[in-house]
């Protein structure tokens, strides 16, 4: 009580600070916005005295203003929230307003015809609407001559009271059970006869069958529960819209107080379960404990001895989490149809109450990252719009894909040494804000892959992240701060990630509130043995030269040299499928004395930091591919034909000797001058 004598005194100290400050408003307080919500229930007394009553509503409104519209220059009736106005109107049609005031002045109205007339009502029409997605849903609105109101009665309980609705307005009743229901709509003036009809309305039963996955989402289907060991389930209403499940409804499961241990429920399906390629479902579960066990159990339609079952243990409490049961022993050979859950497994009821959705069956999927990828080439791979899933703001169709083919051949590279690598190319899509012209144009940095990248992968968060200046995913503009030039060139993105299958992603970030720019990326796939992004394969004797091929005695990189030059280890070397040839440094290479450098890790050296246009051809039958352009090498940048750098002229092309192990293994051996033989093992990413 002493609390509500303080609130009167708040808002007058709110107003002074207001009428104070008016160049500082804080419109912080509540309160300060004009009401909302402006309506009114009308009624008529049916005695020929022509007596109406106003009863407004409004969210945040301190009072009414209710003018009846019948007067010239009228005053308004001024009436507070909960209170009705009267008034007695002669026959006629006129337009009453309501105008809702807030506690600071602002004001928000509704009109509203009234049609006061002593005759009975004529041409009565009901208009009765039935949902297309929930049939138990009806909607119902009325118009007749000489009538004021309309009192509907939905014809689904005793003693009902009816729903007073004005001519066009349009009231919704949900039905709570199927069956045959007489709607009754009376439209009433001011006299006491009145006009009605009725009209019969169907509810059917939700008689689909259940299907995986199960989203309890559909009004059609037959959610019919098999509960066991005193438990109870039903769908309803999503109580907790949060976090990764907003949906509206979910199923519930109640255990009370004596529930067996293996109390539970079950749900029948149309069909046996396919097991033949997914084999892991995914179930969103919510709990008011953690740590409790919850049992999945595929069951047969008829035989309860075929069944197959899997443990997951909750994590958090009152939070929605979802748990993975790995089905991947199931005897496939067996049918199941039925889909059992149980909750908290093993322990008797207290009367805890689960949620659970989203029943789905899925790929058990190795979810590797590593590797190579490009947005998929093909319309709506690449999109923004206001929500994950929506890309209606922009997505680039066919005509754009094919507009952009100099950026739909860049590669994400992503190795299993933590090394990312952007891989574009001669050009990519070069936008405005890096002084580009929406065209195919020269990479600009920091957004051209020259820096040093890493990526980190959280599976489990779904998150993959990719720190270094300019490396980034999809378009550079678009990072966690918002979209550049607007914001600072960032050191790091984070994007969300879902493998929709082992070679395809979903790649989305929010740039800025609301924003989510969407990218569907493909594992990258070859058409010849050498097109592909390929390095040194990590590990002792990869490189080394000798007298003769296969002769690697005069040096060899053993393991700690390996380790020494790991900047090295992920350099790339990049066959593009249209011919031409990358050197792509990841920021960094070994750079040896002849160059300048101190035998150790270093900012590459022109011309071999891959900057140069090169290109490749492949003899297959020959064994060699040839690199053409000035600075262009594999392994080591000194070895070519003539001998080694700086003995030699930089050369203009090198042929390298090579020969395939396995599809993702190839030696490439040069002879640097006579008799001396660098060698070089390259593993595929
Ligand atoms: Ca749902
Ligand atoms: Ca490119
Ligand atoms: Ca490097």
């Amino acid at each position: 009580m002493r609390l509500l004598k303080f609130i009167p005194i708040l808002t007058i100290l709110a107003s002074i600070f207001v009428g104070c400050n008016d160049d500082d408003i804080s419109y912080a307080f509540e309160g300060i916005s004009a009401p909302t919500d402006v309506n009114a229930v009308f009624d008529i007394t049916q005695d020929d005295t022509g007596l109406v009553s106003i009863t407004p509503s409004a969210t945040s409104a301190s009072s009414f203003e209710i003018y009846f519209g019948d007067t010239d220059n009228e005053e308004a009736t001024v009436i507070s929230p909960g209170s009705t106005a009267e008034h007695i109107y002669q026959e006629g049609t006129y337009t009453a307003r309501v105008v809702a005031v807030g506690a600071t002045g602002l004001t928000s109205e509704f009109s509203q015809v009234v049609v006061v007339s002593f005759r009975a009502p004529e041409n009565l029409v009901v208009t009765l609407d039935q949902d297309t997605v929930n049939p138990a849903i009806v909607r119902v609105s009325a118009s007749a001559d000489f009538a004021t109101l309309f009192d509907v009665y939905f014809g689904d309980v005793e003693n009902e009271e009816p729903t007073i609705i004005m001519p066009g307005e349009t009231v919704e009743h949900t039905y709570e059970n199927p069956g045959d229901y007489t709607v009754r709509v009376v439209a009433r003036g001011a006299g006491a006869a009145t006009t009605e009809t009725t009209q019969l309305v169907t509810i059917t039963a939700a008689t689909d069958p259940v299907t995986l996955p199960i989203d309890f989402e559909s009004f059609t289907i037959n959610y019919g529960f098999t509960s066991f060991g005193n438990a109870t389930a039903q769908v309803i209403d999503n109580p907790n819209q949060l976090d990764i499940n907003t949906s509206a409804r979910v199923g519930q499961l109640t255990k009370p107080t004596g529930a067996e241990v293996w109390a539970g429920t079950f749900l029948q399906l149309e069909n046996p379960i396919d097991f033949s390629t997914n084999k892991l479902f995914r179930v969103k579960v919510f709990a008011p404990k953690s740590g409790i066990t919850v049992k999945l159990k595929v069951e047969n339609a008829t035989d309860a001895n075929i069944g197959y079952e899997v443990d997951a243990v909750n994590t958090i409490a009152n939070e929605w989490e979802e748990l993975e049961f790995d089905f991947s022993a199931i005897d496939t050979n067996n049918e199941y149809q039925k889909v059992v859950i149980f909750f908290d497994f093993g322990v008797a009821g207290d009367d805890s109450v689960y949620l659970f959705d989203d029943v789905t069956l899925t790929t058990n999927m190795t979810a590797s990252i590593e590797g190579v990828w490009k947005l998929a080439p093909e319309a709506g791979a690449l999109g923004v719009g206001p929500a994950p899933g929506d890309t209606s703001w922009f997505a680039c169709d066919d005509a754009c894909v094919a507009e952009r083919a100099c950026y739909y051949d860049d590669l994400y590279v992503f190795d299993i040494d933590g090394t990312f690598s952007n891989v574009l190319g001669d050009q990519t899509w070069i936008e405005g804000w890096q002084g580009g012209s929406d065209a195919c144009g020269t990479p600009v940095a920091p957004y051209d892959g020259n820096n040093v990248a890493t990526y980190t992968y959280d599976q489990a968060a779904g998150t993959l992240t990719v720190n270094g200046t300019g490396a980034y995913i999809g378009l550079p503009k678009a990072n966690n701060q918002g979209e550049l030039p607007n914001v600072a060139v960032p050191s790091s993105i984070t994007y969300n990630i879902s493998f929709i299958d082992n070679n395809t992603i979903s790649v989305i970030v929010e740039s800025g509130a609301g924003v989510f720019w969407q990218y569907r990326l493909i594992r990258e796939t070859y058409s010849t043995p050498i097109e592909g992004v390929w390095k040194l394969a990590p590990e002792a004797g990869a490189l080394g030269v000798g007298p003769a091929p296969g002769d690697t005695s005069w040096f060899a990189c053993d393991d700690a040299c390996v380790a020494e030059r790991a900047c090295y280890y992920n350099d790339l070397y990049v066959f593009s499928a249209d011919g031409t040839f990358s050197n792509v440094l990841n920021g960094e290479s070994w750079i040896e004395g002849w160059q300048g450098g101190s035998d150790a890790c270093g900012t590459p050296v022109t011309p071999h930091d891959g900057s140069n246009p090169a290109t490749y051809t492949y003899d297959q039958s020959a064994g060699t591919v040839t690199i053409t352009g000035t600075g262009a090498y594999i392994g080591l940048a000194k070895a070519n034909n003539q001998g080694e750098l700086p003995n030699v002229a930089v050369p203009g092309a090198i042929t390298y000797d090579i020969t395939f192990h396995d599809v993702n293994t190839m030696s490439v051996i040069v002879e640097a001058g006579s008799g001396v033989f660098w060698q070089y093992r390259l593993i595929r990413l």
